[in-house]
C-alpha cells in the first residue's frame, strides 16, 4: 500500500510542477483521483492548480474525472491522492474539502499538511469529522521540497533565500570600475539558466551599486513565466529615476530608511513575496551571508583568471567569501555550484 501511496503522490507532484512558472505564492498542488477494483487501480481522472488565483488541484481533477466518466463515478470506493491538505478556507476559491466530503470520497492520502495557517491541519480533521478516511505523510521530504518557498514563507515568516553570483577562477566578480561594462563570466546558455531561476523566484534583488553601474532591467526574458518583483536599496537617495529598474515591465520594491536585511524579509514576507534571488553586488551578499539568513548559494565560476578574462592587469572586485562542499556541475565550461544550507 505505502509503495502505491507513494507511486500515486509522485504522479501529484509531476502535476503539480506543470504549474511551476504560474502559482506563486501559492503551492503547487497536484491530484488524482484513483477507483481501486478487483481488477486493479484505475486513474479516473488528474488535475492540478495552473494558475494564482483559479481552481485548486483538487476540484480539476474532479472535473476531469467526471468529463471522462459521464455515466457517473462511485466515489465511495476511490482514493484522492492530493500532495498538500486540501484547504478549509474560503479563499479565491471555496475549501477543497468540503468538496471532497460533498462528493463522498473514501479515501484520501495528502502527500503534507499545508503550513499556511488558514488551513494547517484544518482540511484534514474537517474530512475525518465528516467520515473520510485520510492518510497524511506520503514522500513528505519530496512534497516540502517542491513548495519549499511556500513551507519558508508560512514557517518562517521570511522569503526563501537564494544567493547568486558568478565569479573568475582567482575569485572576482568584476573589475574595479566607475563605469563601462561589467565583466562578463556568463554565456548565453548559464545567462538563460538565470532567467530560469528569475522565473522560480518571485522577486530579485540587487545593491544600489549594482542598480548605477550595470543599470540592469532585472527581468525574465529568456524563459517562461512572470518577470520576478524588482527590489532594491538606496540609502542615500542616488538613484536615477530613469534607471532600468523602474521600467514599468514589473513592479519595484526600494528600501531607503530602513535597509537592514531582517527587515526586508519580513517586509516582504507581509507582502506575501515568497521567495527572493539576489543576483549582487558583492557587499550586499557577503552582509547576507553574514547574516546566515538565507537558503541556497548557487555560484558560477569561469576557468579563468582574472587577466586572462581582461586581457589585462586590472584590479577586480573580490567576490564574497564562500567554502564550496558540494560537487559543481559543468556546463558551457564554466562551473556551476549550488549549496544548499541545512534547512531553514
Ligand atoms: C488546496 N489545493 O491546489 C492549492 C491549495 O487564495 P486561494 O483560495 O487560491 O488559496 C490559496 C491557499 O490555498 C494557499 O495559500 C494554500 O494554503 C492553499 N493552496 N490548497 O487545497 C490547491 N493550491
Ligand atoms: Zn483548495
Amino acid at each position: 500500500m505505502q509503495i502505491m501511496n507513494e507511486k500515486y503522490i509522485y504522479r501529484c507532484l509531476q502535476l503539480a510542477r506543470l504549474a511551476e512558472y504560474y502559482v506563486a505564492p501559492n503551492p503547487m498542488v497536484g491530484a488524482i483521483l484513483v477507483q481501486h477494483t478487483e481488477q486493479g487501480d484505475k486513474i479516473l481522472g488528474e488535475g492540478w492548480h495552473m494558475q494564482y488565483g483559479g481552481p485548486h488541484a483538487e476540484p480539476n481533477c474532479i472535473a476531469n474525472a467526471e468529463h471522462a466518466h459521464p455515466q457517473g463515478i462511485d466515489y465511495k470506493s476511490c482514493t484522492l491522492y492530493v500532495n498538500l491538505e486540501p484547504c478549509s478556507h474560503y479563499g479565491k476559491t471555496p475549501p477543497c474539502a468540503e468538496l471532497i466530503i460533498r462528493k463522498g470520497i473514501g479515501r484520501v492520502v495528502v502527500g503534507m499538511l499545508d503550513p499556511n495557517p488558514q488551513v494547517a491541519g484544518r482540511g484534514v480533521r474537517m474530512m475525518q469529522e465528516a467520515g473520510v478516511d485520510v492518510q497524511v505523510g506520503v514522500l513528505e521530504k519530496e512534497c516540502f521540497e517542491l513548495n519549499k518557498r511556500f513551507v519558508c514563507l508560512h514557517t518562517q515568516h521570511r522569503p526563501y533565500v537564494i544567493l547568486k553570483w558568478a565569479q573568475t577562477a582567482d575569485g572576482y566578480i568584476d573589475v574595479a570600475r566607475d563605469s563601462g561594462v561589467p565583466l562578463i563570466i556568463s554565456t548565453p546558455l548559464t545567462k538563460q539558466l538565470v532567467h530560469q531561476q528569475r522565473a522560480e523566484n518571485m522577486a530579485i534583488m540587487v545593491g544600489t551599486r549594482t542598480v548605477i553601474l550595470d543599470n540592469p532591467r532585472l527581468l525574465n526574458t529568456r524563459w517562461s513565466g512572470r518577470n520576478p518583483i524588482r527590489i532594491t536599496q538606496d540609502r542615500h537617495h542616488v538613484l536615477p529615476e530613469d534607471s532600468n529598474i523602474f521600467s514599468d515591465q514589473s513592479p519595484t520594491i526600494v528600501y531607503r530608511d530602513n535597509t537592514e536585511w531582517t527587515h526586508v524579509l519580513s517586509d516582504l514576507a507581509k507582502r506575501n513575496i515568497h521567495s527572493v534571488l539576489v543576483e549582487g553586488g558583492a557587499i550586499l551578499l557577503q552582509n547576507i551571508i553574514d547574516s546566515g539568513l538565507y537558503d541556497e548559494v548557487h555560484v558560477e565560476v569561469s576557468q579563468y583568471s582574472l587577466l586572462q578574462s581582461v586581457g589585462k592587469l586590472l584590479q577586480g572586485v573580490e567576490a564574497p567569501k564562500y567554502v564550496f562542499s558540494t560537487q559543481p556541475t559543468i556546463v558551457d565550461g564554466n562551473l556551476i555550484y549550488v549549496e544548499y544550507k541545512n534547512g531553514f
